[in-house]
């Protein structure tokens, strides 16, 4: 039963992911190929919520370009706005280069020209989706807007196409912007569950394992209440191979 679970999260993750893929050839050919743009955020609001079902478990997806300090003045009289930053969304100290959002969902609008390098979180994940070229997830922290418990996802997109054995400075250089989304976990997964059978029998927790002697806890509550013999763990694979998850299952009666 508790694999079941996994298996069903690990799928629902892992379609979310591949669509959000999608989304960043999408940005990739219409927006940076294509000279000039034909995505405006008017379209990429109305694409992403008519495509939100593939993505059930994201709250919502956005995109930031990758802007250096030198071409800051430029957008933002391009964008009519300031660069802000996600702490208290004041227009953001002089920075190398910054990630200011210019496309969202409707759902994630508040995110609108705030530079996702300025939070901890989205930073460290940018570094790494840049530099490897894959899609990559954040540790599990509260999310902008929501204050839910979640991961955000990131995957890069490059100005030009890039060899798979790209360097890190090639990637860096040729780096156009970030395509992410956030899970939702404490919200879209507790709804996920909530429509199996049998779920008020069993207490489900996932937590990032990534370090083995500090479990973070990613869905369900912390407290260790109760016997946990009858825990059952099952793996979870998210996709990003830096971080690693699992699922554990409590049964309240027996089975
Ligand atoms: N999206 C939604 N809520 C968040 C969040 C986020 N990041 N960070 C904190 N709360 C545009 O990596 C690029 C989305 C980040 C992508």
């Amino acid at each position: 039963m508790c694999d079941q679970r996994a298996r069903m999260l690990q799928d629902q993750f892992s379609v979310c992911v591949n669509h959000v893929h999608a989304l960043a050839v999408l940005v990739s050919t219409f927006h940076h190929y294509k000279n000039p743009s034909v995505i405006v955020q008017d379209t990429f609001a109305e694409y992403t919520a008519r495509t939100a079902f593939e993505r059930p478990l994201l709250s919502g997806v956005a995109y930031a370009p990758r802007v250096l300090n030198s071409e800051r003045e430029d957008f933002e009289r391009q964008h009519g706005g300031t660069i802000r930053t996600m702490a208290n969304k004041e227009p953001s100290p002089h920075r190398d280069e910054y990630a200011p959002v210019i496309f969202s969902q409707e759902t994630v609008s508040y995110l609108n020209l705030l530079d996702m390098m300025s939070g901890e979180e989205d930073r460290e994940n940018i570094l790494r989706a840049r530099s490897t070229g894959k899609a990559v997830l954040t540790s599990p922290f509260k999310l902008l807007g929501s204050h839910h418990l979640g991961v955000v996802l990131t995957i890069p997109v490059y100005k030009s196409k890039l060899p798979p054995n790209a360097s890190v400075r090639d990637r860096i250089e040729a780096t156009a912007g970030y395509l992410g989304g956030a899970f939702d976990v404490e919200s879209l997964v507790e709804n996920l569950l909530g429509q199996l059978a049998g779920n008020q029998e069993i207490i489900v927790k996932v937590y990032d394992v990534t370090n083995t002697s500090d479990h973070l806890i990613m869905y369900g509550r912390q407290t260790q209440e109760g016997d946990v013999t009858r825990e059952h763990v099952s793996r979870l694979d998210f996709g990003d191979p830096y971080r690693k998850h699992h699922m554990t299952c409590r049964y309240l009666h027996k089975a």
